[in-house]
């Protein structure tokens, strides 16, 4: 793997989940692997679960970690190319990237979505310069569209369920559901759960429904041929996992359309599933989003959810590290 930015950079999508949950079983096996690599991890956003998870990954294939927060630890970082920079800026993506690019072998970055301009933050600015100028491999902690290592994370989380319950079924029904906030939030992490969830349902694996309300439709490159109902009732029918998510509107780009409480998940909804297990990439708004009973209770899976971050993103590292 020489980047990982989508699931388009992974060739074997089932060999990445297994080296997850390999990893989550024995994760000093390739010790050996990154002794004498650096993993520089760049933020322009807040991380609880990326950071640690990610630093925690990479130590556990024997690499080194260093970790900056621009804009905060160091220079303001300018995007655009033939610019005159006399704004608030003062370096540029192409030293700032080259430079880190020397010091690391691998560089992860985290840069949210603005939720300003919809084709700047669909153009993928800050990966891509990055990915140009760094000259070495670049790994995704969430970018403007999308999430991956979360996505891969709730993959194994899926599977391991699977594995671990025989209420589950072979090919589960997966519900991705939006739920209220008064925040505008970015639709990375639902972006890339459709661009995996598909993947999954075309192998086989699980059955996958959308459903939000009118107005939160996310953009067609990412919900693909998935079925998008609007009648919550109906999406969450027989429901093995319910996977909830709050996202600002991609067609009325980033704005907040409704905050109908109606759409946060209780144990109400929960008893309308198949049993099923709820998910959430955290951080979530408890009540606001989800009643504390649902993420109390034994159908939540968002701890264990959260603890297979690690496992992916050691997966994902141990197949770029292969390549150096
Ligand atoms: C981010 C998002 O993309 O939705 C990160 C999720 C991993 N979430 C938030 O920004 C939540 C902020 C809030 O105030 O609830």
């Amino acid at each position: 793997m020489k980047n990982f930015l989508s699931l388009a950079d992974v060739t074997d999508l089932d060999a990445l989940i297994q080296s997850g949950r390999d990893a989550k079983a024995s994760p000093f096996a390739d010790q050996q692997l990154g002794k004498n690599k650096t993993i520089g991890l760049i933020f322009f956003n807040s991380s609880l679960r990326t950071r640690l998870s990610t630093q925690k990954a990479a130590q556990n294939l024997g690499m080194n970690v260093m970790m900056m927060n621009v804009g905060q630890d160091s220079w303001g970082l300018e995007m655009e190319e033939g610019v005159l920079m006399n704004g608030d800026k003062a370096e540029h993506i192409r030293e700032a990237a080259a430079v880190i690019g020397r010091y690391c072998d691998i560089i992860g970055i985290r840069a949210f979505a603005e939720l300003n301009d919809r084709e700047k933050d669909y153009r993928e600015q800050v990966m891509n310069q990055f990915a140009k100028y760094a000259r070495v491999p670049i790994v995704n902690l969430e970018s403007a569209t999308r999430h991956p290592l979360q996505s891969l994370a709730d993959c194994i989380t899926i599977e391991e369920a699977k594995a671990t319950s025989s209420l589950i079924p072979a090919r589960p029904k997966v519900v991705l559901t939006w739920l209220p906030h008064f925040k505008p939030l970015p639709q990375a992490v639902a972006n890339s759960f459709c661009e995996w969830m598909n993947a999954r349902a075309r192998s086989g694996d699980v059955e996958f429904v959308v459903t939000h309300p009118e107005g939160y439709e996310l953009a067609p490159e990412f919900v693909g041929d998935a079925p998008v109902i609007y009648n919550r009732a109906e999406a969450f029918a027989g429901a093995d996992f319910i996977y909830g998510k709050n996202w600002s509107s991609y067609a009325q780009y980033g704005q907040v359309l409704t905050q109908d409480p109606s759409w946060a998940v209780t144990m109400d909804d929960m008893n309308r599933t198949n049993s099923g297990k709820f998910m959430h990439c955290l951080p979530v708004r408890r009540n606001l989003k989800v009643s504390d009973a649902v993420l109390d209770g034994p159908q939540s899976l968002v701890i264990e959810q959260a603890a297979n971050r690690e496992w992916s993103a050691q997966a994902v590292l141990k197949e770029i590290l292969k390549t150096l």
